[in-house]
């Protein structure tokens, strides 16, 4: 099943999405930073938790489930579920920023801080990127230095509980820094590129970066 994660199907939201990326929707023209303004440009804030995917919320096992890191590293690795918990356990504490224009302020994550799966499978230096793929065929890519992010994190657990499956349990990456469609849910394929390439989204009209302070929503062109 993880082998070959096919394309995921075109549903309605994917149509409206793309519609949305055409049109620049959502854009305020505006420019602002995190240190002076913790909403970004264009969000409004949100006290629920909404779900977005493209509508396939796989259910993992915890014997199925595995983590392959593979690519410009020196140590590639597949984890299994014990291995994974066997790593170094952290709590972080972040806000979450949709391309959707919704965003939640000071959600709780437990799990395995990124920089500490680096130093596990140590990237090369020609690693610049990496291609993130789930267990439902999603894609998404970051530059490196975006996912080494301080707080970024491998989180298996929000506000003190395991992560629900619609939001991405048992596993999920969540990249604070960046727009939420960055942090792939059902997480099992991490891939250190030479080349920044695009994935799902970013092949659909949004930005191949997504920084929310500078609304990075979609593709410049
Ligand atoms: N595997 C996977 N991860 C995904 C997605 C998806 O469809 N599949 N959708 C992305 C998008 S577009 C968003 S906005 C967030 C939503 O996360 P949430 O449902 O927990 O709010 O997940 C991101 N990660
Ligand atoms: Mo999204």
């Amino acid at each position: 099943m993880t082998d070959d994660p096919s394309e995921p199907e075109n549903t309605k939201l994917t149509t409206t999405k793309r519609k949305w990326a055409a049109e620049g929707r959502f854009l305020t023209g505006r420019i602002s930073r995190p240190e002076t303004d913790r909403l970004p440009p264009g969000q409004h804030l949100v006290k629920n938790w909404p779900v977005l995917d493209l509508g396939q919320q796989p259910q993992i096992s915890e014997m199925q489930w595995r983590l392959d890191v593979r690519g410009e590293v020196d140590d590639a690795v597949t984890l299994n579920w014990q291995q994974f918990l066997a790593l170094p356990q952290a709590k972080t504490m972040s806000d979450i920023h949709c391309v959707t224009t919704w965003s939640r302020y000071d959600n709780t994550w437990q799990g395995v801080m990124v920089r500490d799966l680096l130093d596990l499978v140590h990237p090369r230096p020609e690693a610049d990127a990496v291609m993130l793929t789930s267990f439902d065929g999603y894609t998404t890519n970051l530059l490196l230095s975006d996912f080494a992010a301080e707080d970024a994190i491998l989180a298996t657990h929000w506000e003190g509980q395991p992560i629900t499956r619609e939001h991405g349990g048992p596993m999920r990456l969540v990249l604070p820094h960046l727009y939420l469609w960055k942090s792939a849910k059902w997480l099992t394929r991490i891939e250190f590129t030479r080349q920044d390439r695009p994935g799902f989204w970013e092949k659909n009209g949004y930005h191949m970066r997504g920084d929310p302070w500078s609304e990075q929503r979609y593709s410049e062109d």
